[in-house]
């Protein structure tokens, strides 16, 4: 309850101050990072630094409640952080300056340290985040100081008080939202990248992939296409802000424990014999019945060939590759250099790689999951060995290497549909990359094992779709899925959640039938 004679709230005006010195800071931040230091803006870095630190478990959380919209998760998480931030300084300024500032000064900080210990930074990047810093102690000092009481004041002046405080306040705020569009307009003014990619002619394959076999694909409503189209492709990396490559500056290096270092850049990849394959990308935290998986048709040089003019020495028996943003990748030098379709891509279903798949180079490699393999924006391979190197998740919980599971899943019908009774198709898709699905089969509650019919295989390394014709009694049933690779090995039934290595389990959905 606030008396007639203390008409403003002790707490609201002072947190809408600091609400808005931190957006005027925050936004003339972005305002700049957009004119001198793309990818510097606070946010940003703070997220990327988040993204570093964060534990497994967090990871995990985080994508099983957002999947692939984890970055906009973490960006609003930062913005209500920091919102909540900016009122605690507002308030603390106005009942005991200059605290309120310190909280500033302190955040600040963190961001500063966040934007230099990014890989690749520059000194530019340091001026956001201590603009930001300065910009809005200094609104908060005006803003609180307009605030203040003064000694004597008739209700009139007090109402007057209030209304310039509000109207300094807008105009902070507003200047702030205002220059925060601005900076979002120049960096989308500033990509070369994308005005390169839409350039780039994807060369031809020079040798013609092996065309899809015609039975690798089912007719059935729902169920996953056999080629995942790019824009449904899952997307899983680090990168807060997608890294933006001008090709013509592109370049890779092979290094480390080799007896020649290598260096090529772009023109020289697309002037070499590229060959197109189809390979299935799955990542390591896919929950078993999930979705980060995919299978694109990729047009790449082997990496294979690449080694062999680096020459790796005889006691190497890593690859650690690096992207441009810092981050790496161990993959086994053997998983490079037997006969597998791995490869340097720059095409990814007819297209050139979308720039958040990797342009505009890539690695994908047949029978690893992504987090040991599949580096986008690649500009290194240091070769060396798994006893002197650890790569980015390896040295957050998860395990050095990284062989995809065999695993499988029901697509139709949908988790707890409502289906007619009669014949209702079962289909999904299994997959055990390089060594190949040779059956699966479909238990309804706890009957026998039905074996489902295999779609035509396009190769070891790619998921196979099945299909089942289920006599569907009335009721509600749990259909579950399981399957057997070439080798006889049977999806095992036993779980383990994700870390460190992937999951297994059979995938089951509930379906009632009437
Ligand atoms: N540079 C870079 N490459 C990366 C990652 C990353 O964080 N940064 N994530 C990897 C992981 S964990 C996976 S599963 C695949 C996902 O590739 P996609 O986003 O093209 O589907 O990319 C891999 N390559
Ligand atoms: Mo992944």
């Amino acid at each position: 309850m606030s008396s007639p004679a203390s008409p403003t709230p002790a707490r609201a005006l002072p947190a809408l101050a600091g609400l808005a010195a931190v957006l005027a800071g925050f936004g003339l931040a972005e305002l700049v990072a957009g004119l001198i230091a793309p990818g510097a803006s606070p946010v940003l870095v703070v997220g990327a630094l988040l993204i570093d630190l964060a534990p497994v478990w967090a990871k995990e959380l985080v994508i099983s409640l957002f999947g692939t919209a984890d970055k906009v998760a973490l960006v609003v998480f930062i913005a209500l952080v920091a919102a909540v931030l900016a009122a605690l300084a507002g308030i603390l300024e106005y009942r005991r300056a200059p605290f309120g500032r310190f909280v500033i000064v302190a955040a600040g900080l963190v961001a500063l340290a966040a934007a230099l210990t990014r890989a690749g930074a520059s000194p530019f990047d340091a001026v956001p985040p201590v603009l930001a810093m300065v910009v809005a102690a200094l609104v908060l000092t005006m803003l609180i100081n307009r605030l203040r009481v003064r000694r004597a004041p008739t209700a009139a002046t007090a109402e007057l008080d209030r209304r310039r405080f509000l109207v300094y306040t807008g105009i902070s705020a507003g200047a702030g939202v205002l220059a925060a569009i601005g900076g979002q307009l120049l960096t989308a003014g500033s990509r070369a990248a994308d005005a390169a990619r839409a350039l780039f002619p994807l060369p031809a394959p020079s040798t013609p992939g092996t065309p899809l076999p015609a039975g690798a694909s089912f007719d059935i409503d729902g169920l996953t296409p056999i080629i995942t189209p790019n824009a449904e492709f899952y997307r899983i990396d680090t990168a807060l802000s997608v890294p933006r490559i001008d090709p013509s500056t592109w370049t890779l290096r092979i290094t480390g424990l080799v007896e020649n270092e290598v260096e090529i850049d772009f023109a020289e990849l697309l002037a070499l014999p590229l060959a197109e394959s189809t390979t299935t990308l799955a990542c390591v935290s896919n929950y078993v019945g999930g979705d980060l998986i995919g299978n694109a048709v990729w047009l790449g040089y082997p990496i294979r060939d690449l080694l062999a003019r680096a020459k790796p020495l005889a006691d190497a028996d890593m690859v650690l590759s690096r992207s441009q943003d810092g981050w790496t990748a161990s993959t086994p030098l053997e998983a490079l250099t037997d006969d597998r379709d791995s490869i340097l891509a720059v095409g990814m279903n007819g297209e050139p790689l979308p720039l958040e798949h990797g342009y505009p180079v890539r690695m994908v490699v047949p029978g690893l999951y992504g987090y040991v393999s599949a580096t986008k924006w690649v500009t290194e391979l240091v070769v060396t060995r798994f006893d002197q190197e650890t790569a980015y998740w390896s040295t957050r919980g998860w395990s050095q290497k990284g062989p995809v599971k065999l695993s499988s899943r029901v697509d139709v019908p949908r988790e707890n549909a409502s289906v007619d009774a009669g014949t209702v198709t079962v289909a999904g898709v299994a997959w055990s990359q390089h060594v190949g699905i040779s059956a699966v089969d479909v238990q309804v509650d706890d009957g026998d094992w039905n074996p489902a019919t295999l779609a035509d295989a396009i190769s070891v390394d790619t998921w196979r779709q099945w299909r089942w014709d289920w006599d569907a009694p009335s009721g509600s049933h749990t259909l579950r899925v399981r399957a057997t690779d070439a080798d006889g090995l049977v999806q095992t039934s036993k779980l383990a959640d994700v870390a460190p290595d992937g999951a297994t389990g059979l995938h089951e959905i509930r379906v009632s039938i009437s």
